[in-house]
């Protein structure tokens, strides 16, 4: 294909590509697949549409020519390794993230993080512009790239252009400090269908565009006066995880033999907590240590008794914010263990690396108590998989009221983060739950997943962007 010629008729436009460069059996640099769900659920889609996929390859200064890759067309945009300082980085990671979460970390505002972002977006939206054939659709994905719906539809307005939001969308008295609100709105509504994670999200949205914009909002919908005029749903789309890889996974007879091994190597203890998370400040990964050391403190529990292990994959490493995190909770963690640890047993087993999903889904199956305490998550999918793996219906989920996983999982034990005697008192039930009570609670949770999950995801948002087209 040249890049003059659209053939593609549905484009997915993503901050990366869905693949990692990885070191081959022989040495030589291959591509591989990412294992992500947003692939799965996508794939199935891409292949009956001859699709095309816009993003990033993960490194600076790479040109790359367009190449197919399990079937799927990549088309690769490069960034300078300056444009992956300030618009990745910088504008999204270090200004967009924490001020979209709550502002649990102080955003950063630099004007030249913004241009960058400008720039960017419109590289992106460029790319898509070019490879779309007549009349397509354009399913842009997450806050890297809020401004490309509107460029893409000042470039090809003949499109369908839907947009999902992974994060959470703040409350307006939060959003206002955003130096460039309405930008990002206008950029936003450049979209025919614009999806949240939660409910909350889609109202925080539309009260901002109500307020900053001052355009009419009728229930989803907005009246768009430019370009148009035309209109702008934003509502709810929970997404959810490819459910297949966890069940299967959890009834192999060698992933449950390690789920064994890993209770053994950790002494055997009657209770194992578990944590998994990238290593970010929105998961409450240090409100979690603390209240599980102050229940040893109080002899609640006790390492021969209970271990927790927490898995914090490496992420983010260059942002400052991150590596400020990373020391706080490994010295958290250096403490705890300095002060309870025996010969025997351990009081946290601590984790600072990425697993191969097999360990992952031995590691749910393994642990009795999975611990999800997000400060603010657009959904959380490890409580998804955790619940998705467990087939036995054993095991107890505590979930953070304050991910869009709580909207869905009402039978997991809900806790406020922020409460650290509340979420103590929460672990305490979760682990004292006798197993009829977790059986019940799981059979309900697992139902609510295995029915809505990634593939039903995209087939609703699909839809959502098809009643727009067909209503032209
Ligand atoms: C964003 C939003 C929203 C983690 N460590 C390892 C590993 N993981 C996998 C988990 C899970 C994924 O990474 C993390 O997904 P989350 O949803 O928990 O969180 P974010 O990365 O912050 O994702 C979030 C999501 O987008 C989707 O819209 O739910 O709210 O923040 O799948 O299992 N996987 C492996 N090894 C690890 O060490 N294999």
């Amino acid at each position: 294909m040249t890049s003059s010629t659209p053939t593609a008729s549905f484009v997915i436009v993503a901050n990366r590509l869905p693949v990692d460069r990885v070191q081959g059996p022989d040495g030589a640099e291959v591509w591989r697949r990412s294992p992500g769900g947003l692939v799965a659920a996508l794939e199935p889609v891409m292949q009956a549409v001859d699709g095309a996929w816009v993003g990033w390859a993960g490194q600076s200064d790479l040109e790359l020519k367009p190449f197919v890759e399990d079937g799927i067309l990549l088309l690769p945009v490069t960034l300078s390794a300056q444009e992956v300082e300030e618009y990745y980085e910088g504008f999204a990671n270090d200004t967009i993230w924490p001020l979209y979460h709550d502002v649990i970390a102080p955003p950063q505002f630099h004007r030249e993080w913004w241009d960058a972002y400008v720039r960017v977006n419109r590289r992106f939206a460029e790319r898509a512009a070019r490879a779309v054939s007549q009349g397509g659709t354009v399913w842009v994905h997450d806050y890297q790239l809020q401004l490309v719906p509107a460029f893409l539809r000042e470039l090809r307005p003949d499109l369908t252009i839907g947009y999902f939001h992974h994060i959470p969308f703040p409350a307006h008295g939060l959003y206002a400090q955003l130096p460039w609100r309405d930008q990002v709105l206008q950029g936003l509504l450049g979209a025919d269908v614009v999806g949240f994670q939660r409910a909350q999200d889609a109202t925080n949205f539309l009260a901002a565009v109500r307020r900053r914009l001052r355009l009419e909002v009728k229930g989803s919908t907005v009246s768009v006066p430019w370009g148009g005029p035309r209109t702008t749903v934003a509502r709810a789309f929970p997404i959810s995880i490819d459910t297949t890889p966890y069940t299967e996974l959890a009834a192999r007879p060698d992933v449950r033999a390690r789920a064994a091994e890993i209770r053994e190597g950790l002494g055997n203890p009657r209770k194992i907590l578990l944590g998994v998370d990238r290593l970010d400040y929105t998961k409450g990964i240090r409100h979690r240590i603390k209240a599980f050391g102050e229940l040893l403190d109080q002899a609640r529990l006790s390492v021969e008794d209970v271990t927790l292990v927490q898995v914090a994959s490496p992420s983010r490493e260059r942002v400052d914010a991150y590596v400020q995190l990373r020391d706080e909770i490994e010295l958290a963690v250096a403490r705890i263990n300095g002060d309870r640890d025996t010969m025997e047993h351990t009081a946290i087993r601590y984790l600072h690396q990425g697993f191969p999903r097999e360990e992952m889904v031995a590691l749910y199956l393994a642990a009795d108590v999975m611990l999800v305490t997000a400060l603010r998550d657009g959904m959380n999918l490890v409580a998804k998989e955790y619940v998705a793996a467990r087939g036995d219906h054993r095991g107890v989920l505590v979930l953070s009221e304050f991910t869009g996983a709580a909207d869905e999982l009402r039978q997991a034990i809900l806790v406020n983060p922020h409460d650290i005697d509340g979420l103590k008192d929460a672990i305490m039930q979760a682990v004292e739950m006798p197993p009829r009570e977790q059986a019940r609670r799981m059979r309900a949770l697992r139902k609510r997943v295995l029915e809505n999950d990634v593939n039903a995801w995209s087939r609703d948002f699909l839809a959502a962007l098809e009643n727009v087209r067909s209503a032209r």
